[in-house]
């Protein structure tokens, strides 16, 4: 039985798809997507996880014991064309939660987001059942989402599971179109020793999480048993939150002349509707959940990995 990632070339999906490897076996983990990966895989196959046909042959011919959903358009992208978006986020749901309903696959992980928050959703500490009015596209898809796997779960007995991801901050893969990826952006430019214009307000609190983190807890709830799942809509999960500005100083720890202006756009309106911390205690209850990196060990594991891999000419030492 295999294990399939869809969205295998995304920011997530690819170390994710890696981690697999490393867990269950290259040969075990099949990886899809509708763009090719950064780097060569075969066991890499390119579909469109929008076309229910093309992905209902592959399962018949490669029996999936667990498939990872890690397609989407994100938040900032999803602006730009609404209709469209909403339609892929939810087409790509739909199609998977049929073929889990028609048991052609076992178990689904299926990402949420914070954005399902809205501006009346609490600030602080947001709990796992509370007002949720998102005002943007990607919210509101997640939102729809999460009621749905819900609904399948409780309806037809499928074994869906979804978590409430943060912000995520990587270095092997860029993110494409999140609001979010300003603090990806902003490692690039101190290690090029470039000023950074940022687009979103210097106090703009998110949660964010590093990506190591994010990977351990999607494979850590997939190998919970189903009888200790008690949340079947989406895990809320927290490891730290930060402004723009905090962690424009932390990395002046090791970059003292990097310099960030501040410049909000659009995307400021998006990452203002979002909380500032989440309560993740559910998740630290029902499947032992504890994030390993602070922000200190993050920026650290950032700046090194980018110097090493990108830039090793930068001037600096962690
Ligand atoms: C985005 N990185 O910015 C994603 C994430 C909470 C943010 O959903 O759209």
């Amino acid at each position: 039985m295999k294990k399939v990632v869809v969205g295998a070339s995304g920011q997530i999906g690819s170390e994710l798809t890696g981690r697999l490897k490393s867990l269950y076996g290259y040969e075990n983990i099949l990886s899809i997507d509708i763009h090719p990966p950064e780097t060569p895989d075969d066991t890499f196959i390119q579909l469109d996880a929008t076309q229910y046909d093309q992905l209902r042959d592959f399962f018949l011919k490669n029996e999936a014991e667990e498939v990872y959903v890690m397609a989407a358009i994100l938040s900032a992208k999803a602006e730009k064309n609404p209709s469209l978006s909403w339609e892929i986020n939810m087409k790509i749901l739909f199609n998977f939660l049929e073929l889990a309903k028609e048991k052609i696959i076992r178990k689904i992980f299926w990402p949420s987001s914070i954005a399902v928050f809205g501006p009346h959703t609490p600030k602080k500490n947001v709990p796992q059942f509370t007002v949720m009015d998102p005002d943007t596209v990607y919210g509101i898809s997640k939102l729809a989402g999460e009621r749905w796997i819900e609904y399948y779960h409780h309806k037809y007995d499928v074994d869906v599971r979804s978590i409430r991801y943060p912000g995520i901050l990587s270095w092997k893969v860029r993110p494409g179109g999140g609001t979010t990826d300003y603090a990806i952006e902003m490692f690039h430019y101190a290690l090029k020793g470039e000023t950074y214009v940022c687009y979103i307000d210097q106090n703009e609190e998110l949660p964010m999480m590093y990506i190591d983190d994010a990977i351990d807890a999607t494979i850590r709830l997939m190998q919970t048993s189903s009888d200790q799942i008690h949340i079947r809509s989406s895990y809320n999960l927290s490891a730290v939150s930060f402004t723009p500005k905090q962690l424009e100083e932390q990395i002046k720890k090791y970059i003292p002349d990097f310099q960030v202006i501040y410049k909000p756009d659009f995307r400021q309106e998006i990452a203002r509707s979002w909380p500032d911390s989440i309560d993740d205690s559910y998740a630290r209850k029902d499947w032992d959940w504890k994030p390993a990196f602070d922000l200190d060990k993050m920026v650290e594991t950032m700046l090194k990995s980018m110097q090493e891999n990108y830039y090793p000419a930068s001037e600096f030492h962690v």
